[in-house]
């Protein structure tokens, strides 16, 4: 009688979970559907008020460029996406645009950081996607003109490339804009057979590396020329730094390079030895003395949300679990996150919201690797957070200051390249997307692990 009822009461519990899950999975699938129906608004959108140009303004329903000249940044930014979505005739518009319509060869200083990410990153993802011979022309003109910023004395590049002339200026730069090229870089090797690129991106990481202080750290800004570092003694993770971190690991995962293998051991370790920090019961990474390990300056930027998903993916996913629990209550205290934050004394230091992908990201790996709904209803809480706020009668804008939630007139590229992309994994079933054959470049492109075959990436990039 008694193992009759226990039995009952599993066939119960089970039946339960099963229809739970069930639920999870329809309200999931509901969500992704809401998430793609709202990346194509924004698109169109884009295309009505900004095609040709840079960026959506979606209030004033105008557009803004970049620099001088258009760089086309939001349309090569969002391929990835769109095809990811199943966009197919956005997918193929803007791949026929770029193969036959776009010429770099334009008189303008470019940020070598900012358009690699963007322009390099989604022009290798669009060749990778299509396959397309011209795709990949164009990525390697562009690879060339940038290659142009790297012949410093360091052989960190410069701030600013001229895409025609190849002339430079900036001598000063932080340590993302300095060392996160490898990823980018070491896939337009693979594909051309050229070494240059990636042997040019590891001279720039190893350069910053190689002027780590006796404990390990990394400062945060470095003159291109003396590799002497500059302004302050501070080292954290977050903006003008976070990607570097990633890269080093990316490229491990990636191709497999021993050396950077040896750079992110080192740094992983004096990151974790020294960063970290305790506040009321939950877990920073705030700013350190970079000779010292003391902790110095208690403030987090909304970009270090991405390191929870660098833990996780790197092994560390008890650290992991636990920051991306800070980050989700300083997401709570506001209903969407300040740039800036000191967290002890509890203050948006810089209070604007520029739809950015960080803690989604975070929240993407967190569920792939736990497998915890809990990270998905986290990211429906963003979601619906960002629709309350940031959506516009066409698109999704910026918030000037996330306690007043007013709204400011410009729509990041990242937003289609990253944040709605996030979006719509998370809430898709896991098998449309195989996650493990994937890595994400920072600007969320995803490049197909077993596109590189090893033997081969030895040979093309030089290692
Ligand atoms: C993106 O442009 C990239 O992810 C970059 O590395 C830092 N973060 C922004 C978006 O927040």
């Amino acid at each position: 009688m008694k193992i009759l009822f226990i039995t009952f009461l599993l066939i119960l519990f089970w039946g339960c979970s099963g229809q739970n899950d069930n639920q999870n999975t329809q309200a999931a699938a509901s969500l992704a559907q809401q998430v793609k129906q709202e990346a194509k608004r924004s698109w169109d959108a884009y295309k009505k008020y900004a095609w040709g140009h840079d960026v959506l303004l979606p209030i004033s329903k105008s557009y803004k460029d970049w620099y001088e000249q258009s760089l086309h940044i939001s349309p090569i930014d969002a391929y990835s996406t769109i095809k990811l979505m199943g966009l197919e005739d956005d997918a193929k518009y803007i791949e026929n645009y770029v193969s036959d319509s776009i010429s770099f060869n334009k008189d303008i200083y470019v940020k070598v950081f900012e358009v690699n990410i963007r322009i390099l990153g989604g022009l290798l993802a669009m060749y990778e996607q299509t396959e397309n011979p011209k795709v990949l022309k164009q990525a390697e003109d562009f690879g060339n003109r940038m290659l142009k910023a790297f012949d410093s004395k360091t052989g960190i590049p410069y701030y600013w490339v001229n895409l025609k002339t190849g002339a430079v200026k900036g001598d000063t730069i932080n340590v993302a804009e300095a060392g996160s090229y490898t990823f980018e870089m070491g896939i337009l090797s693979y594909y051309t057979q050229n070494p240059v690129y990636y042997q040019a991106a590891k001279k720039a990481t190893k350069a910053v590396f190689d002027r780590r202080s006796e404990i390990g750290l990394i400062g945060e800004i470095i003159n291109v020329n003396t590799g002497e570092w500059v302004v302050s003694n501070d080292t954290h993770i977050g903006a003008g730094v976070d990607s570097y971190y990633e890269y080093m690991y990316k490229s491990v995962l990636m191709f497999g390079d021993p050396e950077m293998q040896e750079v992110w051991n080192a740094s992983i370790a004096a990151i974790e030895k020294y960063i970290p920090e305790e506040f009321e019961g939950r877990l920073w990474y705030g700013h350190v003395d970079k000779d010292s390990g003391k902790k110095t300056t208690p403030q987090v930027t909304l970009y270090d949300a991405f390191f929870p998903a660098i833990l996780a993916v790197s092994g560390h996913l008890n650290q992991a679990e636990r920051l991306q629990q800070t980050w989700d209550w300083l997401w709570n205290q506001y209903g969407l996150e300040p740039m800036v934050y000191n967290y002890k004394e509890k203050k948006a230091t810089y209070p604007v919201y520029d739809l950015n992908p960080e803690i989604i990201e975070s929240a993407y790996y967190l569920y792939h690797f736990t497998k915890d709904e809990k990270y998905r209803k986290m990211a429906e809480k963003y979601w619906q957070d960002i629709l309350k706020y940031c959506r516009t009668d066409v698109a999704f804008t910026q918030v000037k200051d996330v306690q007043t939630m007013e709204q400011n007139d410009y729509m990041a590229t990242f937003f289609f390249a990253e944040t709605l992309k996030y979006f719509y994994l998370i809430f898709s079933s896991p098998e449309t997307f195989d996650f493990d054959n994937h890595v994400f470049s920072t600007e969320a492109h995803p490049f197909q692990r077993d596109k590189f075959q090893p033997d081969q990436v030895k040979i093309r990039l030089g290692i």
